[in-house]
């Protein structure tokens, strides 16, 4: 009776469920480094040595406790390359008789898992992963026959059912969300703190060797290569957070400034998905800093909305829509994906700094993701799959249940309206408002047509030109519909026209 524990890359957490009831005597822990997992999208390759290095760390660990552990390194003999064909060969390598998986984060993973016990010929358990706060049945209950799928009221029930940030039956301060005291532009005067990095340890630089070697047309440089790669390490990089930028996460959340990629975020999401830290852990440090004074409410409160909020419900909208929730294209979206989303090498001086650190540091805050490349992919009517798959592959954090519904729901509208009730489309106007990115720019955000004029601006209204028919009638849409009512059919012609000339331009 042996059974094979199976623990994936974005598994590393010492209780996760498969890892629940382990028997050091009897049963095998089975890790596999793939190439399949690093080439299915091309990852970038920081988050390829965070992935591989933080498993091989976990797996040491293990053994360290006297479990024993079947890993597969990537270099390995015989290695298939594939996570089905690795599980194969170990159930055989050590007449497993049973193999327990803990639920996967995407769709293309759990199919592969519901195939494998008709092809080993073992009975195959795939358990609920409860490092997610609410499961998958509570979204479902949840969501119930809601006709809107709003997350300000998922988080309040989040807020009820974790007892966090609340005063008996009542949030504390008051109010569930104190937006309104967030999302300053941040002053020129206000330097964000440096982000605690992590020197690369033996077992990390091999990591780095191997990844230069089998992926090297991959995306990215690893010589400044400096995410935690241990639990130890990760918890320290919270500690930093929550010492030193979490008491200006609200005010400047929403900010942008050209070569300071972290601002004041957490830069925790890549812990958090790989199982470094835990979501509950995450939400009381930062409780625990606002009760002890060392954080103001609205900051704290936003930065737990994020994950008790918005990253739960994200992974609910997942699986519950999935998997038809990837193929809808409510936009008719077309356009191939440019080449400067890889490369950086645009005129657009907004999009060259977003994807110039998305290049450098795997990494960029949401609304780098959602009001830079996303806006300019949702104005520009980029294809859905090419956008999604470009955020699979080059976040640090990336993972589909999460990158999905951020893409394909918030950043394109593509879901029609299952995450937001409308759509994030803005012009040069707002970027110029929340960054200094338009300073150093070819183009002027205040020139609206013709030349020199900001493509947002003309794209903006080109976008609801196009998509008259799908989003007129958009109650959130009012404002702008009117406004475009009273343009001119000569200057709508003219935006047209530059729009045309400009998306033409852009080279596949
Ligand atoms: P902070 O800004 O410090 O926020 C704290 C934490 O809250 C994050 O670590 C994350 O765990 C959570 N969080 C914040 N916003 C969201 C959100 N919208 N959805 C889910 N969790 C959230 N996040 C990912 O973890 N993986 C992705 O692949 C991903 N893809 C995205 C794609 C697009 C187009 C957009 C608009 C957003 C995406 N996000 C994704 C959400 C968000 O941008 C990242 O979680 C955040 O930028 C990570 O940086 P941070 O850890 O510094 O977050
Ligand atoms: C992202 C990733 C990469 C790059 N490599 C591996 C790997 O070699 N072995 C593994 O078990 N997991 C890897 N992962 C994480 C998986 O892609 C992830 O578990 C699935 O996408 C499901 O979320
Ligand atoms: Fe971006 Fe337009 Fe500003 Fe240039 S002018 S940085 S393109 S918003």
């Amino acid at each position: 009776m042996t059974v094979l524990r199976v623990v994936l890359g974005d598994q590393l957490t010492r209780d996760v469920a498969s890892l629940q009831g382990l028997d050091v005597a009897r049963d095998v822990v089975f890790m596999a480094e793939v190439k399949g997992e690093g080439t299915y999208v091309a990852h970038h390759k920081q988050k390829i040595v965070l992935v591989l290095s933080a498993m091989r760390h976990f797996a040491q660990d293990l053994l360290g406790e006297g479990v024993r552990v079947d890993y597969v390194q990537l270099d390995a003999a015989g290695n298939s390359g594939t996570l089905a064909g690795e599980i194969a060969r170990a159930v055989k390598r050590v007449s497993a008789t049973r193999v327990v998986c803990t639920y996967p984060g995407e769709w293309r993973v759990l199919e592969m898992m519901r195939t494998l016990q008709d092809e080993l010929g073992v009975p195959v358990e795939i358990l609920e992963d409860d490092r997610f706060i609410a499961s998958r049945a509570d979204f479902a209950r949840w969501a119930g026959d809601k006709k809107s799928l709003r997350m300000e009221y998922f988080y309040r029930e989040m807020r009820r059912s974790t007892d966090i940030l609340m005063d008996k039956d009542e949030p504390v301060g008051g109010a569930w969300n104190f937006d309104q005291e967030n999302r300053k532009p941040m002053p020129a005067s206000v330097r964000p703190p440096d982000v605690e990095r992590f020197a690369p340890d033996a077992m990390t630089r091999d990591v780095i060797a191997l990844v230069e070697r089998v992926f090297a047309s991959h995306m990215g440089a690893l010589d400044r290569f400096g995410w935690a790669v241990t639990r130890a390490d990760a918890l320290r990089a919270l500690d930093d957070f929550i010492t030193h930028r979490l008491a200006n996460f609200g005010d400047y959340q929403d900010a942008m400034k050209a070569g300071t990629a972290f601002m004041h975020h957490s830069i925790l999401a890549p812990y958090l998905n790989i199982g470094l830290l835990d979501p509950r852990e995450v939400c009381r440090a930062a409780e625990v800093a606002f009760k002890r004074g060392l954080a103001p409410l609205n900051c704290v409160e936003g930065f737990i909305r994020q994950i008790l909020g918005w990253r739960e419900y994200v992974r609910g909208i997942y699986w519950h829509f999935m998997p038809k929730y990837a193929d809808s294209n409510f936009l008719e979206a077309s356009r191939p994906l440019p080449d400067f989303y890889w490369t950086g090498e645009t005129k657009m001086h907004c999009m060259g700094c977003v994807i110039d650190d998305t290049r450098r540091h795997a990494y960029s805050h949401h609304i780098q993701r959602l009001m830079i490349t996303g806006n300019f992919a949702l104005l520009a009517g980029l294809e859905p799959k090419a956008v999604e798959a470009w955020y699979l592959a080059v976040y640090a954090d990336a993972f589909e249940w999460v990158e999905l519904p951020n893409t394909h729901g918030m950043a394109l509208f593509a879901d029609g309206g299952v995450l937001a009730s409308k759509p994030y489309a803005a012009s040069g106007a707002y970027i110029d408002r929340m960054s200094n990115f338009c300073k150093g720019c070819d183009y002027d955000p205040k020139i609206k047509l013709g030349e020199g004029a900001c493509p947002f601006n003309y794209l903006y209204w080109n976008f609801l030109i196009e998509n008259e028919g799908a989003l007129k009638r958009n109650p959130r849409m009012g404002m702008p519909y009117k406004t475009l009512s009273n343009m001119t059919p000569e200057r709508r012609a003219e935006i047209v026209e530059q729009s045309s000339v400009f998306l033409d331009g852009l080279v596949g």
